[in-house]
């Protein structure tokens, strides 16, 4: 029996644990944190020590499945491609590019395919029909950032292992293991910052594992956070306590003063009711975070989905910039990532409604379109309505709210196609379904999280199992998608993809370089210096090697390339956040856009506190929660994950009296866009007014082929989430719904 031992990072959520896997006879034998891992010193949770019975699913296909008289049956590579450039040309040729819809999921994220491959895909099919999980997630978040920094993908992360005071709003790290937060082991990294003196406090409606562990917890009211962040600017104003320090050259004086104007009605006193906490915890939590040395305040789910998400995300990080906290050790700062050169970002700033939705006129944010008005694009008949779609790693009809009504229009496309793993309550829906190699077949670099980690830190995994001959890695079938998106056609080579892209990137270092004479290198003799295997790993040693620790191909003996990293298999420590606030913002006037007119809007339009029902006799409000065995809609077929996972309607105790229910009772939860049941869990975790379902159940859909999720398969929360969008960043309301409960 020959064991060997593979360093991996964990894909399947952001804080991307290391793991040790020790294989035999080409089987997993078993998995564990890794001890010695930079990042996260052997922490890990039970996801990532089921990635072998995600690897051994008996449900996970392994071959591409063609849909046929209701019934999946199994289909070989050529055929299944074939089928879809058939009909998706077809459907381009009727009816127009933007009549193909693509929907990509939150695992893209996290494989490198996805963060080098669907570019060239989603360009290919030049449709502004274009979706993803962003826009029921963090969009507000890259939205506030794009107009404050220049650029979406500059987003500030706590730097936790330094500050004094961390202030999480609507934000579970404990559980979801961190999100725009790249910092595994929460629990340890808190539990430093408390022994060295420091605090966490916590704002969020329900009691969560993180408001437990906090040194301090308030309640807030679901929706109201915007309220409770202006009167903390007030305060800051009013108490003489703005002070950016050495972001004031970044700043415009006229913004200040005008975004001191715009809070001026929103005292603690005006908040307070509205919130549900008191004035003076308001005025205490103010104070705390600008007599704080150092102090990082930071924002997840709850306050970027709950109304007024861009609002919310955009005030945090005012705080953080008025107390002088951005861009400071113990603060929050800008990671940066070993794959994207300083100077790859453009300087043009940031914009969105570039074009609309064609039925509700929502703005394009990001090149997207809002996922929860993906239905009625479909449904409704006319010119750019969508009649086929592309899922990538995506569940929209689990993800998005008014899950029925997707549900049902995706019954009504003329062609599916699918790229997963599984035949779930979406991809049941496709005429054909695509699923790539294992996780552990394809190599892994965080393309998105090491952009996001509260270290610098780098990383690339080889594949641990060769791929049978008969499976394509996920870059290869984004590849032919791009390529019959291109009219190249199912049977072009995928690798062509790669080698345009590794040629594209090549040219425009040499022509950084001053062109081929000055550079005294040419296109092809800089790709054929590339190391590692056509394909992803190309692109990845010829970003790492013109990235900020790059090698630059010899000029730089010490600096980091493919090789570099894979002869350091856990990955390389490249040290804590630093400060380079005058080279990460990217407006074309090199400023921090404090007040952005958009903003000034916005507030303008928020009103008067007087404008806001406070009143008595308010509805219940719904709010979702995670649980640590889950992964959104996807792990419950892994029986070691489903077993001690309720999918409940958490009920406060008084909540429970005046309604009359009783623990364990299945209640009626009705909302403006339906009704589903769950069984009741009577607790004081969630505060009262407020009721607390999951999201990423209801796995009981006909023609579901998982079969653990379908023995349990709970309620989907998105079936009574209208799909109502904030403005801003055309991103889903998912927290904060008025609901009855009888
Ligand atoms: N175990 C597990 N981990 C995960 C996931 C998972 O499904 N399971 N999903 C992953 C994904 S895709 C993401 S995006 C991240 C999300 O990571 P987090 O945002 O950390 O996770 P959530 O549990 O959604 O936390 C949101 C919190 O906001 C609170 N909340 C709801 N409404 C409001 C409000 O109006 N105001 C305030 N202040 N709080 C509110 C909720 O009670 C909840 O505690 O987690 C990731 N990690
Ligand atoms: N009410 C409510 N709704 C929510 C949320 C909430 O808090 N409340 N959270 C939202 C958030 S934050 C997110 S991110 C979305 C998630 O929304 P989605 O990303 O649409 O859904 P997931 O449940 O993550 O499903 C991922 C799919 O990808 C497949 N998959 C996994 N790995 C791979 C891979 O490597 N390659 C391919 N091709 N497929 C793969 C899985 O089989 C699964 O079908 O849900 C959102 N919806
Ligand atoms: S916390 Fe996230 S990255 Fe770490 S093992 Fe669990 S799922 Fe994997
Ligand atoms: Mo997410």
């Amino acid at each position: 029996m020959t064991q060997t031992t593979a360093y991996r990072t964990c894909p399947l959520c952001e804080a991307g644990c290391g793991l040790e896997i020790t294989v035999s006879d080409n089987r997993v034998e078993k998995i564990r944190g890794d001890q010695q891992h930079p990042m996260s010193k052997g922490f890990c949770c039970p996801k990532g020590i089921a990635l072998k019975d995600l690897h051994e699913d008996p449900d996970r296909l392994t071959s591409p499945m063609i849909r046929e008289n209701g019934r999946f049956r199994k289909a070989d590579w050529d055929e299944a491609l074939a089928l879809v450039e058939e009909n998706l040309t077809r459907i381009r040729r009727a009816h127009g590019n933007d009549s193909v819809a693509i929907y990509l999921g939150n695992p893209n994220t996290h494989t490198m395919a996805g963060g080098l491959f669907v570019r060239p895909m989603a360009k290919a099919f030049q449709t502004k029909n274009f979706y993803s999980a962003s826009t029921v997630d963090q969009m507000p978040k890259m939205a506030a950032c794009g107009w404050l920094y220049g650029h979406p993908g500059r987003i500030p992360v706590p730097d936790i292992d330094r500050t004094d005071l961390f202030v999480v709003f609507g934000a579970n790290p404990y559980v979801s293991n961190g999100s725009l937060m790249t910092a595994p082991d929460m629990p340890g990294r808190v539990r430093n910052l408390q022994n060295r003196g420091g605090k966490m406090i916590v704002i969020d409606p329900a009691r969560t594992r993180t408001a437990e562990a906090a040194d301090q917890h308030l309640f807030i009211r679901p929706g109201t956070d915007v309220y409770m962040l202006c009167a903390i600017v007030n305060v800051l104003f009013d108490r003489n306590m703005v002070k950016p320090g050495r972001l004031s050259g970044f700043l415009d004086t006229e913004d200040i003063s005008a975004l001191k104007d715009a809070v001026s009605h929103w005292t603690p006193k005006t908040a307070a009711p509205l919130c549900g906490v008191t004035e003076d915890e308001i005025t205490n939590l103010a104070l705390e975070i600008a007599q704080a040395d150092k102090c990082a305040v930071y924002g997840r789910m709850g306050t970027c989905t709950a109304a007024f998400g861009t609002l919310c995300s955009w005030l945090i990080e005012v705080i953080n910039i008025l107390t002088g906290n951005l861009d400071a050790k113990g603060g929050t700062g800008f990671p940066k990532a070993a794959h994207i050169p300083d100077g790859s970002i453009a300087k043009k700033g940031f914009a969105t409604g570039r074009w609309r939705s064609r039925v509700s006129n929502a703005p394009e944010v990001c090149g997207e379109l809002p996922a929860a008005l993906m239905a009625e694009e479909m449904e409704t008949p006319g010119d750019r309505q969508i009649r086929a779609l592309v899922t990538v790693a995506g569940n929209p009809v689990v993800a998005v709210p008014e899950s029925d009504r997707l549900d049902a229009a995706m019954a009504g496309l003329d062609f599916m196609v699918s790229v997963d793993y599984y035949i779930n309550e979406s991809t049941r829906r496709a005429n054909v379904i695509l699923p790539p190699a294992a996780i552990l077949s394809h190599g892994h670099y965080d393309v998105f999280f090491h952009g996001l980690s509260v270290r610098n830190f780098a990383a690339y995994c080889p594949p641990i199992f060769e791929k049978g001959a008969e499976e394509k890695d996920k870059w290869e079938i984004l590849a032919h998608l791009a390529l019959i998106g291109q009219g190249q056609g199912a049977s072009a080579d995928p690798g062509e993809v790669a080698d345009a892209m590794v040629s594209q990137l090549a040219a425009g270092v040499i022509s950084a370089m001053g062109g081929e004479q000055t550079a005294g290198v040419s296109r092809d003799a800089l790709t054929g210096m590339l190391s590692g295997s056509r394909g992803p790993e190309q692109v990845l040693d010829l970003l790492l090697r013109i990235g900020p620790y790059g090698d630059n191909f010899g000029l730089n003996p010490d600096g980091l390339s493919l090789d570099k990293l894979l002869a350091s298999p856990r990955g390389v420590d490249l040290g804590p956040l630093e400060s380079w606030v005058d080279r990460a913002v990217s407006n074309p006037d090199g400023k921090i856009h404090l007040f952005a007119n958009v903003f000034q809007q916005a507030m303008a339009d928020l009103g008067k506190p007087d404008d806001t029902d406070s009143g008595p006799g308010r509805p219940l409000r719904l709010i979702g929660r995670r649980h640590l065995r889950t992964n959104n809609s996807w792990m419950h077929n892994i029986p070691a994950l489903s077993a001690k996972n309720p999918c409940t309607l958490q009920v406060n105790p008084e909540d429970a009296v005046r309604l009359g229910l009783k623990d364990g009772q299945t209640a009626q939860i009705t909302s403006d866009a339906g009704i589903v049941s769950a069984p009741v869990e009577i607790t004081d975790r969630v505060m009262e007014g407020v009721v607390s379902l999951p999201h990423g159940w209801g796995h009981d859909m006909e023609g579901m082929q998982m079969q653990v999720a379908g023995a349990n398969p709970g309620v989907n929360t998105n079936r009574i989430v209208p799909g109502a969008v904030d403005p801003l960043s055309a991103t889903a309301v998912l927290n904060g719904i008025a609901v009855t409960v009888s």
